[in-house]
């Protein structure tokens, strides 16, 4: 079966998350991926965190599945040539480096646009272009304090606290693979490549809108009636932090189930949504709440949700996460348990959807890692293993005719 992005072909020049994250996944989708490295090398997380000694790190082999990695010091001339001939030949080229990174090495947008007009050029940097933070250098958790997901995450009276999602990094590459499938699509109409762009304080931010939506609402009426804090507590004039309460109109919280004194994850998520109050109060056995009212509307119930959420803590408290929702799903109560990694890796339905796969690797073994969560009715994306630095330098120097005494002397001056 052909794949939806065959014989386009991406120069990545990516490291760590970000910019591999989002080659990776047009990687899956068929497109040939190269992944330029330096040679002796390559992406830092080749090393970072390795578990294995001598092995590239799982951080590298989670990110960069199904691609090829050539190595090419693109500061030496020698370098710089070739990678003008892969320009040539390639659909896109992608980059994470720190700012001004590749106008350095001779490669600006002007450039690229020159040597090959119809390349798509796209980019993932801290903070986008012109923003008076444009020269900084960014990591993960940078950017969610900049993109307003630290100040909105934790509890009220701790710190603003860091997502364990990665809401800097991947979803930051996430949103560049949709900039450049859509610059695909508008160069088929055009026939000209253009410069894309991400920061990762506005893919941050764009995650984070319901925050927005809540600071104009709390700027408007001074209080926000789903926060914890309402309406007991003092809001000030910024978005507060709410711990777990649900971010849109249906209240929820992590609720204790049988075995939390030991368990730091027998928990689930209770949502009480606003159509679904008569199930629940029939799956806790409280049909009396169903017409008090004290309970019978949202409005009702907000100013004690606390203590109706400690009453289906008593519910919960001869029950395992597991058993809870099983009864509670039965009332088409939107709800879930709190798995962990232990569990997820072992979740059969997640192996059989290929949402977790095994991969084969030459030095490794075999390693777990996410599969697409995209799924396709015409296609189903296998997950190869990460290429080892340097695998395909012969293979892709051939493919833009270089001899074999071609790549000796580039060898030698250690140009690849
Ligand atoms: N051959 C020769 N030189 C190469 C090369 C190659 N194949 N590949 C990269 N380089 C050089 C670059 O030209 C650059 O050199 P100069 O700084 O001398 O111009 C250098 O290696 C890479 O610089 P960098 O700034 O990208 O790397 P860093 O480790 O200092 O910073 C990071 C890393 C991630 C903070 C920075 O790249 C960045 O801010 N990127 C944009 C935001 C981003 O994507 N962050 C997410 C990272 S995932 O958490």
């Amino acid at each position: 079966m052909t794949k939806p992005l065959e014989g386009i072909r991406i120069i990545d020049f990516t490291h760590v998350q970000a910019g591999p994250a989002c080659t990776q996944l047009l990687a899956w989708f068929g497109a040939d991926v190269i992944k330029v490295e330096r040679p002796g090398s390559g992406d830092v997380t080749r090393n970072q965190l390795r578990d294995i000694p001598d092995a590239d790190a799982l951080y590298f082999t989670m990110l960069n599945s199904n691609k090829k990695s050539l190595t090419l010091d693109t500061k030496k001339p020698e370098g710089k040539e070739v990678l003008e001939k892969l320009i040539r030949e390639s659909d896109v080229l992608v980059e994470n480096f720190g700012p001004g990174a590749l106008d350095r090495m001779g490669f600006s947008w002007e450039r690229l646009n020159e040597l090959n007009p119809k390349m798509i050029v796209a980019s993932v940097k801290g903070f986008s272009d012109g923003h008076h933070y444009d020269d900084l250098k960014v990591y993960e958790n940078v950017a969610q304090c900049a993109g307003g997901a630290a100040s909105t995450t934790g509890f009220w009276d701790g710190p603003p606290t860091i997502s364990a999602a990665a809401l800097g990094d991947s979803n930051t590459g996430m949103h560049l693979a949709i900039g450049i499938l859509t610059a695909l699509l508008g160069r088929d109409k055009t026939g000209k490549g253009q410069k894309v762009a991400v920061s990762m304080q506005d893919s941050v931010l764009n995650l984070c809108r319901v925050k927005l939506r809540d600071q104009q609402r709390l700027e408007r009426v001074g209080y926000l009636e789903e926060y914890p804090q309402y309406p007991h507590g003092e809001f000030s004039d910024v978005v507060p932090r709410g711990g777990n309460a649900g971010g849109g109109g249906q209240p929820g919280w992590v609720l204790k189930c049988k075995g939390w004194e030991t368990d730091p994850n027998a928990y689930i998520y209770f949502t009480i949504q606003g159509h679904a109050w008569e199930p629940i109060c029939k799956a806790l056995g409280k049909t009396e709440w169903i017409d008090d009212p004290a309970y019978k509307t949202a409005e009702a119930r907000q100013p004690h949700i606390f203590e109706i959420f400690k009453t289906i803590e008593g519910w919960l408290a001869d029950k395992t996460k597991f058993e809870a929702v099983d009864i509670l799903r039965k009332f088409d109560i939107p709800c879930a348990p709190v798995l962990t990694m232990k569990e997820l890796a072992n979740d059969p339905s997640l192996r059989a959807s290929g949402t977790i796969v095994e991969v084969p690797h030459k030095k490794r073994g075999s390693y777990l890692t996410v599969g697409s969560p995209i799924k396709f009715s015409d296609m189903k994306p296998e997950v190869t293993a990460s290429p080892l630095l340097g695998e395909h330098t012969e293979e892709v120097l051939m493919g833009l005719g270089y001899s074999q005494q071609d790549i000796f002397n580039l060898r030698e001056v250690k140009a690849v």
